[in-house]
């Protein structure tokens, strides 16, 4: 992290409680930026009323300056790079240096005063995603105030009066602005640390981008289009891994400022949700699940304890939501035999590629890319290509993992007899045609059941 000072002289500063409180009364508080893409373990709060902070995947949380007992932030709108995974970086617009912006974190019943700047090209606006607020404050343009126009700062104030999950995103040129990345997440912590305390709080947004391959910045005014699904703006496997200790209560809030409905699924555990947009659920109203959908505009707490130790996937259920960019324009040519035919085809057609078991595994497939492109599925694992992207990434449990560490523990090393493995006996007897499937046509003779199955993804050069 720097400041904004330090970052034009270009001498990086570490964030402390000075760096926020240096400013005078009558000056905007400073607007820290951040410029790394990894996860920003959380400081304690420095002042204020204590709590127990989250941690933004990916991400980090606005310090802020107390003045007269009011919690004041500075978000800047601008324009960022924000790498997306590691070789892929978008053009996008978001707050203080990345996108999505900073989380803020305040206590039920703090006094908040944010001051908003924008250097966009165009007016914004910032709403504030399930607040009970002054409607004035509510940051609709047209509505509720006129739009910031650009070079302009406004002042927004109200009393964080519900403990909860909330975001913020602009509420003026929506297609265009959310399709650019500007949005963030907001956690107001409960009056009493000791309440719903867990062990580990994480939160990120669910987003999606439309980039053309090749390219840089997201096409805007897309409704259903979009080629890339991200945790915080970044793509599995640049997104990180939550890593907590064996017996955690592990919670996860995620909040969905995308087009469409994303149903997160967790491995190895059940959860129950614990908290909604309205707030914290009754206990007596929860229940287990093993998969629970965001819909879009909402926000979702899930708690569990984490006390099956290995490397669990964590994701978005909907297949290609964990694909990235290519993944629609791929004809499905599954079931036809490419053999020989992709060999021809690409004489042709360098870029040729088919899906399928006669056309090799998308994961393991080495096509050229356009520069600035990631692999459609990617990511390598302790035993091969985990053929993912998009909205994927690993729970690690370890019993090892002391509290308040972060840092990735590296692969789950199993236990001996907790591995699947090979079977080793007999092969199986004949199938009952030899040649059955494989065929764009039904051959002569065809059996009445196709008994081949084809999936697309191969299990060449891999377990
Ligand atoms: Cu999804």
């Amino acid at each position: 992290m720097r400041s904004r000072r330090d970052f034009f002289t270009g001498a990086a500063a570490l964030v402390g409680a000075g760096l926020v409180s240096r400013a005078g009364a009558a000056t905007l508080p400073e607007a820290p930026i951040m410029s790394s893409a990894a996860t920003q373990p959380p400081p304690p709060p420095p002042n204020g009323r204590p709590y127990n902070p989250v941690v933004t995947l990916n991400g980090w949380s606005l310090p802020w300056r107390m003045n007269n007992g009011v919690k004041e932030f500075h978000l800047i709108a601008e324009p960022v790079v924000r790498e997306i995974a590691p070789g892929m970086k978008a053009n996008l617009w978001g707050y203080n240096g990345q996108s999505p912006g900073p989380t803020i974190e305040v206590v039920e019943g703090d006094r908040v005063r944010i001051f908003v700047t924008n250097r966009l090209p165009e007016h914004t606006s910032i709403h504030w995603h399930g607040q009970r607020l002054p409607n004035g404050m509510d940051g609709v343009t047209g509505l509720t105030q006129p739009g910031i126009q650009p070079g302009k700062t406004f002042v927004y104030e109200f009393v964080a009066r519900r403990p909860g999950t909330f975001m913020y995103h602009p509420h003026a040129d929506e297609m265009v602005q959310m399709a650019m990345g500007m949005m963030g997440f907001w956690v107001t912590h409960p009056r009493n640390p000791a309440q719903h305390r867990v062990d580990r709080d994480f939160v990120f947004l669910l987003n999606a981008y439309d980039i053309d391959p090749g390219s840089y910045t997201p096409r805007v005014n897309e409704m259903l289009n979009f080629n890339l699904w991200t945790f915080n703006s970044r793509a599995f496997p640049g997104i990180d891994t939550m890593n907590v200790r064996r017996n955690d209560r592990v919670r996860i809030r995620v909040g969905n400022l995308t087009m469409t409905n994303h149903p997160i699924h967790v491995h190895g555990h059940e959860f129950e949700v614990t908290g909604t947009d309205g707030g914290w659920t009754r206990p007596e109203s929860r229940w287990p699940e093993v998969t629970t959908d965001v819909a879009v505009g909402q926000m979702r707490a899930i708690e569990f304890i984490a006390d099956e130790p290995g490397d669990w996937a964590f994701h978005c259920h909907k297949s290609h939501h964990t694909m990235n960019a290519m993944g629609h324009d791929v004809p499905n040519l599954i079931g036809v035999d490419h053999r020989g035919v992709a060999e021809k085809i690409a004489r042709l057609v360098p870029d040729y590629m088919v899906m399928g078991d006669k056309g090799g595994s998308m994961g393991d497939m080495e096509m050229p890319l356009p520069d600035n492109t990631l692999p459609m599925m990617t990511g390598q694992g302790p035993f091969g290509g985990v053929e993912m992207g998009g909205m994927f990434t690993v729970l690690k449990v370890r019993k090892d993992q002391k509290p308040g560490d972060y840092s990735d523990p590296g692969w789950y090393r199993h236990p001996p007899g907790t591995l699947a493995y090979e079977w080793k006996g007999e092969p199986p007897a004949a199938l009952r045609k030899q040649d059955a499937g494989g065929q764009s046509m039904p051959a002569a003779n065809a059996p009445e059941v196709e008994v081949t199955v084809r999936k697309p993804t191969g299990h060449q050069g891999h377990h």
